[in-house]
């Protein structure tokens, strides 16, 4: 059985936009994980964690997997791990952050995984690429174009050209 999950993608360190074009190519490196759709890359203003922090570029994919949720965000894990992520502050710089925000219908609450992700309603950083990807999206039954117009970082985002 098949299961359509949403990641989101985030790097404030190094070359971040090849980060994140690896990641993808890295996520999907595996018959198990299938890509379905990419967003826009956005630039963001870092949220929480300690001040004066790089600005994060961040996405979101659409991936059709056959892992179970646990199974995915080891996955995920091994990839973050192969760009070198160190597990450092929490909120806290780092070359990639690879985060499941959804994963079908599932809820599911583990001290290891928590879906949907349990700060993605409130994070224009996730929503609004998401939005964009995929207009039709929702997060908790509410359309996510209009949690992202509600976010409280919403101003901090904007579209990434590569080369910027
Ligand atoms: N990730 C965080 C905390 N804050 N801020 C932005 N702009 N983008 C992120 O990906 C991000 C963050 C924790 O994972
Ligand atoms: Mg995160
Ligand atoms: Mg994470």
């Amino acid at each position: 059985m098949s299961v359509r999950a949403v990641l989101a993608l985030g790097s404030n360190l190094g070359e971040r936009s090849d980060t994140l074009s690896l990641a993808v190519a890295d996520l999907v490196d595996t018959p198990q994980v299938r890509l379905r759709e990419v967003s826009p890359v956005v630039q963001t203003k870092p949220v929480g964690g300690p001040a004066g922090q790089p600005d994060y570029l961040n996405m979101v994919v659409e991936v059709e997997t056959d892992l179970a949720p646990l199974e995915l965000l080891a996955h995920c894990q091994a990839v973050e791990h192969k760009h070198h992520r160190v597990r450092e502050v929490r909120w806290g710089p780092r070359t990639l952050d690879i985060d499941i925000i959804t994963y079908g219908d599932l809820v599911m609450e583990d001290e290891r995984l928590t879906l949907p992700h349990p700060r993605a309603a409130g994070r224009a950083f996730v929503l609004q690429p998401w939005a964009w990807m995929d207009p039709s999206a929702t997060l908790n039954g509410v359309p996510v174009g209009q949690l992202a117009a509600a976010a409280a970082d919403r101003d901090g985002l904007e579209p990434f050209e590569p080369g910027d």
